[in-house]
């Protein structure tokens, strides 16, 4: 079966430090995994009254396509770490995957869009995604990665060098 890569975006602000870690064990479980980006902080990007966010972005090679991921790996992880989904789309989390790239491909998937649209307007989502992969070009804009995060990089969100995350041996 074709071999594909893949871009994940991690998020937390419910004990992230320790989500955020065993999300990515549990991806190298269940992919191959194939880096880990640094840790960023930062306030919601919606501006509501939240504690920060961590987020962080890993690159896996998978033979699944982008529905079989989000139904076999990326919503039992979600479910294993207590996300608890609410009407309120912006409610805390234990846990968020996104699926940002897959390959270079452009479209929609399981009423989702690819490339993730986060990727272009939230630092969040293009910093981590930078820090793994800074030369890989948006499929719809032909950006490298690094200048998308550039041009997004704002005051509030912070690199924390403290942290590595890299799956348990
Ligand atoms: N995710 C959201 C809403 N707001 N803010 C930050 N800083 N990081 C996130 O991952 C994030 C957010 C919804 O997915
Ligand atoms: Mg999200
Ligand atoms: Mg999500």
């Amino acid at each position: 079966m074709a071999e594909h890569t893949a871009w994940l975006l991690l998020g937390s602000n419910i004990h992230p430090e320790k989500n955020l870690s065993r999300a990515v064990n549990l991806l190298a479980r269940k992919t191959a995994l194939l880096g880990v980006s640094p840790v960023w902080q930062s306030p919601p990007a919606d501006g509501s009254d939240q504690p920060d966010y961590l987020n962080a972005a890993v690159r896996i090679r998978t033979a699944l396509n982008p529905e079989e991921l989000l139904a076999q790996v990326i919503a039992p992880i979600e479910r294993e770490l207590g996300r608890e989904r609410s009407a309120d789309k912006f409610a805390p989390r234990t846990i968020d995957i996104d699926l940002a790239l897959y390959d270079d491909r452009i479209g929609g998937y399981s009423g989702k869009q690819l490339p993730h649209p986060d990727i272009l307007t939230r630092a969040h989502a293009a910093l981590p995604l930078a820090g793994l992969s800074p030369d890989a070009l948006h499929p719809v804009t032909g950006e490298r990665l690094e200048a998308i995060a550039a041009r997004l990089r704002h005051p509030g969100i912070r690199l924390r060098e403290d942290l590595t995350l890299g799956p348990k041996k």
